[in-house]
């Protein structure tokens, strides 16, 4: 029996010499050293045996397993480094190597400007509104102020959808419903950001479609001279603390007294220069006092509170920023036009 277990460990030993892969090594292993393998097969033989020879030959057979048990792992942790140094080849990276680009988007420069007037009427304590783009006869017109026989109510010059429903043609709309929301109480500080239609031909300053921001401020004692200040800070944190405004008389059926704010021309200083036709200003807005109706129509009595409202339109303010020269720039989701701003 121990001549078996020799031979077996010489035939075995010989054998695992050659093995080159981990699943020839496995069956090895199956076969020599398994339940059903040949040295199990060997050692059943030894309930024959006699008590002295019992531990001898159990001692042989011991060392035989640990023997092909040793040459197994020693393979096996050769057969797994090789695999281990096969992948981390196989894995290398190059760091080396110039990376891909990856395009950024960005900001749009209108949804840029109108983030920056936000964010000075914001700092001043207003708080932002939005509202439908498509609104009712009452809350674009009538409650503004514009009774139904108003040349602005004309059909060729807005988008209806029924005779009572129309895209909305400014944002105050907006003001009207939050002055309701409001349910008479004071004070409202509230800016309106957002589109609005007009049936004009496209051209290099006009657009059927453009962005409007309006603002609206009531309280009791709300004066011109707020309306005043508030438009000067606004302009001043915008262009710069050299700019200047003035007011030039005006008018809209939603506001009395009504002006036109021009401020001082950028690209000149106020020197004048072609840009402002050398009046050494640029017109950027327009302002007032609500007109009383105005404010009956939203909820408040006009002798107890006043309110002063303004409007611009972002196009324009984005237009002369940036020196841009045609307004179709901003609808045209062209990324060379686009990407200019990422930086700005
Ligand atoms: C402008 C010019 C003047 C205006 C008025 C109102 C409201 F709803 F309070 F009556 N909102 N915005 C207004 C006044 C808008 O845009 C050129």
């Amino acid at each position: 029996m121990k001549e078996r277990l020799e031979a077996l460990r010489k035939e075995a030993l010989e054998q695992l010499q050659g093995v080159a892969d981990a699943a020839v090594l496995n069956d090895l292993r199956v076969q020599y050293l398994g339940k059903k393998g040949q040295l199990t097969e060997i050692l059943r033989g030894m309930g024959s045996l006699s008590a002295e020879e019992r531990p001898v030959i159990g001692q042989v057979g011991n060392d035989v397993r640990a023997a092909i048990e040793a040459v197994i792992a020693e393979k096996q942790e050769g057969f797994d480094r090789a695999a281990t140094a096969h992948r981390l080849q196989a894995e290398t990276i190059d760091v080396t190597l110039p990376g891909k680009a990856v395009s950024m988007g960005s900001v749009h420069p209108l949804t840029k400007v109108t983030q920056e007037i936000e964010d000075i009427f914001i700092g001043m304590g207003y708080t932002v509104a939005e509202g439908p783009e498509v609104e009712t006869d009452f809350f674009n017109f009538e409650a503004l102020n514009l009774p139904k026989n108003h040349p602005a109510r004309d059909m060729q010059d807005s988008f209806y959808i029924t005779d009572e429903i129309l895209l909305r043609t400014q944002t105050s709309p907006v003001q009207i419903r939050t002055m309701k929301a409001m349910n008479g109480k004071t004070p409202v500080k509230v800016i309106c950001p957002g589109r609005v239609y007009r049936r004009d031909d496209d051209d290099a300053t006009h657009s059927f479609m453009f962005h409007q921001i309006e603002g609206l401020v009531i309280g009791p004692n709300i004066r011109m001279s707020d309306l005043k200040g508030t438009l000067l800070q606004f302009v001043q944190e915008m262009y710069g603390p050299q700019m200047q405004i003035r007011l030039r008389p005006s008018f809209f059926p939603f506001t009395e007294p009504s002006a036109e704010v021009d401020v001082t021309c950028a690209q000149c200083g106020g020197s004048g220069c072609r840009m402002c036709k050398h009046t050494g200003w640029i017109e950027i807005l327009g302002c007032g006092m609500v007109h009383p109706k105005v404010l009956e129509h939203g909820g408040y009595d006009p002798a107890e509170v006043t309110g002063f409202a303004f409007g611009m339109g972002v196009e324009r303010i984005a237009l002369l920023k940036y020196g841009i020269d045609d307004i179709r720039h901003f609808y045209a989701n062209d990324t060379k036009f686009l990407s200019q701003f990422a930086k700005m």
